[in-house]
């Protein structure tokens, strides 16, 4: 059976045109690490590519990451040149996702730990929701194919598998547990503690020093309450909340121009955050996830008029406990 990694290989050097690897929208440290990885892996494989994302993230650690490993990804808007022709291999993510804009594109190959979105066809798909962290997959196609990843993609896979898994202890499996024990030998520490080093700006903290006030907390479930936070910061601040000890599932939203950004998290088995994310955004937006973390989105024109935001998530929270019989 041949590799993984010479399949979608032997796919791509069939592009009629040019080859983008598209991150989810807002893009995090395992998002980044993968596209930056799998860029690498398909450039020594002789496939020329380019990383693309459709949003400004500003989470610190996500910005230094870029910088100190010298990543090359751009906005979406500023690529002049991308074709309808053009392919686009998916890394973290699925079409169809609240998190994936649609760039016009052919939407070739999936790289993803999410589960598996029935809506797309690709030519090649490797969806393992079993997995902790995107870059675990691409850290397997290296070893895979034979190849050590340079120190800089060890370093960024390393971090991208940290970050993703909660520091190894959220959604890890088997083969997380190996790709960790492949990569750190090859990876970085000093950089890796830098990273851990950069988690927040102090603009950050005044945004969670006025979100901390919201917290509220019903039974073992919290809501928290942001303004104007981006996808990551929504859920940072969430894995915080989800750290108290009187907290075992937690709802975090953010109030934005666009709409509002929901992280959901849970460490009870009764409860599961995807499922909880669904209901959540129940005939506004879209949401999904995996049991132990989630997220949604709700444009501003869906919102329900006469209704505050906070009133509509905790009650659709609560009636979704109830109904599923918590
Ligand atoms: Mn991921």
């Amino acid at each position: 059976m041949a590799k993984k990694i010479e399949t979608l290989v032997s796919i791509l050097k069939n592009a009629p045109g040019k080859v983008f690897i598209q991150t989810h929208d807002v893009p995090d440290p395992d998002a980044i690490a993968s596209a930056f990885a799998l860029r690498q892996l398909l450039s020594e494989l002789g496939v020329d590519s380019r990383i693309v994302y459709d949003r400004e993230f500003n989470k610190i650690d996500s910005r230094r990451m870029v910088e100190l490993l010298g990543i090359e990804l751009s906005l979406a808007a500023d690529v002049a040149s991308m074709d309808a022709e053009d392919w686009i291999v998916i890394v973290d993510g699925q079409q169809g996702n609240a998190n994936i804009v649609d760039l016009g594109c052919v939407g070739v190959a999936v790289i993803d730990h999410h589960e598996l979105r029935k809506t797309s066809s690709y030519r090649f798909a490797d969806i393992r929701p079993e997995l902790g962290s995107c870059s675990s997959i691409i850290a397997d196609y290296y070893f895979d194919a034979g190849t050590t990843p340079s120190q800089l993609v060890a370093t960024g896979l390393l971090y991208g598998l940290f970050v993703d898994t909660d520091n190894l202890t959220r959604g890890v499996s088997e083969l997380d547990a190996t790709m960790f024990c492949r990569l750190r030998p090859l990876a970085d520490a000093e950089l890796i503690r830098r990273l851990r080093g950069s988690q927040l700006t102090r603009a950050d903290l005044n945004t969670y020093a006025n979100a901390f006030r919201t917290v509220e907390v019903y039974d073992r479930l919290a809501f928290i309450r942001l303004d104007n936070a981006d996808d990551s910061l929504v859920g940072s601040a969430n894995d915080l909340i989800l750290s108290l000890d009187e907290v075992d599932a937690s709802v975090a939203f953010s109030v934005r121009d666009d709409g509002v950004r929901l992280s959901v998290r849970s460490l009870d088995q009764g409860i599961r955050a995807n499922e909880l994310a669904s209901a959540l955004v129940e005939g506004l937006g879209f949401g999904g996830g995996h049991a132990h973390m989630a997220g949604g989105f709700v444009p501003v024109d869906r919102l329900p008029g006469g209704k505050s935001v906070d009133t509509l998530f905790r009650h659709r929270a609560i009636s979704y406990l109830e109904s599923s019989g918590y």
